[in-house]
């Protein structure tokens, strides 16, 4: 298991770029504190504590109004923290979690009660284990009459075998991270026009702007992560959500700063209505759609 190398910055810039209103960070996470929430015993990694209050003092501090809490696979099927975290946000936080198959109605319910709106399926090898497809299947059939949807977590060259059950979904599916294109082969490579093509074909697809910092090869300001997110948001403009990813565990080449991360915003969507879809109301229509 790898050390933990991972702490978030800690003195983030104040962004540039002012959020509208009500603006949603729709991909971050909680971890721990450890000694309260201890980590997954089969976790692949060991993340430093990210907990609640600097998740919330963040929001503050780069003008955001609420959050989406996403279950990293460090927590396992242990959704405590982030539940936790949903609690004690109230209104300004929705989650999603991690669960089996087997899982009770009654776990259901009360995942539910807390503000969990969908579960990921994660099939990055170096974060889980497999879990069979007849799994996933089972637990889509479990969450789809809460009204819940389901998060995605792929690598693009993994895109050509996961296709068909993606596209056997019914849910709203949500996929992280721009699908995690390798953004050295450009915008006309067959990998990101396949990418482009399953979002054209399938209207109840999403897809987070979000993870420039682990997309980049070229590191800040992200430069060549650009074409790709402004491709998205042009063409796709009800259809995408935009996170920090705080606090980015298994960052190998820097710290990034959110604030910057802020600022890469007007950099993919280059207007005012883009920007209010993206960061307001397409995150506001699928994670409180009671308003
Ligand atoms: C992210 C990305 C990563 C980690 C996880 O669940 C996780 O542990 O999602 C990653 O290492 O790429 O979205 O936080």
């Amino acid at each position: 298991m790898e050390q933990a190398l991972d702490r978030y910055h800690p003195s983030p810039k104040r962004p540039a770029f002012v959020a509208p209103p009500g603006a949603v960070d729709a991909h971050c996470h909680v971890f721990g504190p450890g000694d309260t929430f201890p980590y997954a015993p089969s976790r692949k990694y060991t993340p430093g504590d990210a907990p609640k209050a600097a998740l919330f003092a963040l929001r503050e501090h780069l003008g955001f109004a609420r959050n989406v809490i996403v279950q990293a696979s460090c927590h396992g099927t242990d959704n405590a923290a982030m539940v936790d975290a949903l609690v004690a946000a109230g209104e300004r936080a929705r989650g999603i979690a991690v669960v089996d198959a087997g899982v009770s109605d009654e776990a259901l319910a009360e995942l539910h009660a807390a503000g969990v709106r969908g579960v990921r399926f994660n099939f990055l090898k170096r974060l889980v284990d497999a879990t069979p497809r007849s799994e996933h299947v089972r637990l889509v059939e479990r969450i789809a009459p809460l009204g819940w949807h389901v998060v995605i977590y792929f690598e693009a060259p993994e895109l050509a075998e996961l296709a068909p059950f993606i596209a056997s979904l019914r849910t709203t599916v949500v996929v992280d991270h721009m699908g995690r294109p390798g953004v050295d082969l450009g915008t006309e490579h067959p990998q990101w026009r396949r990418f482009l093509e399953l979002m054209d074909a399938h209207p109840n697809l999403w897809v987070k702007v979000s993870g420039a910092e682990r997309l980049s090869k070229s590191g800040p300001p992200y430069d060549d992560v650009v074409p790709f997110g402004r491709a998205l948001v042009d063409r796709y403009p009800e259809r995408v959500l935009w996170g920090t990813d705080w606090p980015h565990p298994n960052m190998e080449t820097h710290v990034p700063d959110d604030g910057a991360l802020v600022d890469f915003i007007p950099r993919i969507a280059t207007s005012a209505d883009a920007r209010r879809r993206l960061l307001v109301d397409n995150p506001m229509r699928l994670y409180w759609p009671e308003g």
